[in-house]
């Protein structure tokens, strides 16, 4: 899989608010209502991330999940990991995160 150049990765960012550049990676936390609400996040998320045999790195610190992608394989970002915060996106607006 290709990897995406900084530039290019700035234009699309602006796409996935919230989303930042952190090195290799691209990152964002989400607010939930509550600890279990952040689990059920995880959760949720693990499924379309094992479809599609890319897995985020995730951190829970009580009701905030920081999700952050980056293509181990590539060393940097691909395509992979802008799908994959658009579908943690997704879902953590589904859920009420923020
Ligand atoms: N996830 C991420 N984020 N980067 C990878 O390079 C990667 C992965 N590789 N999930 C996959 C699994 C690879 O190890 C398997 C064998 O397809």
């Amino acid at each position: 899989m290709a990897k995406i150049a900084a530039d290019e990765a700035g234009r699309r960012l602006q796409k996935l608010p919230g989303w930042a550049l952190d090195g290799d990676a691209i990152k964002r936390q989400f607010t939930f209502a509550d600890f279990p609400e952040a689990v059920a996040f995880i959760v949720r998320l693990g499924f379309p991330a094992e479809a599609a045999d890319h897995h985020p790195d995730l951190l829970v610190n009580y009701k905030r999940v920081t999700v952050t992608y980056s293509t181990h394989s590539a060393g940097g970002l691909t395509e992979k990991d802008f799908d994959g915060a658009a579908a943690a996106t997704k879902i953590a607006e589904k859920m009420g995160g923020k």
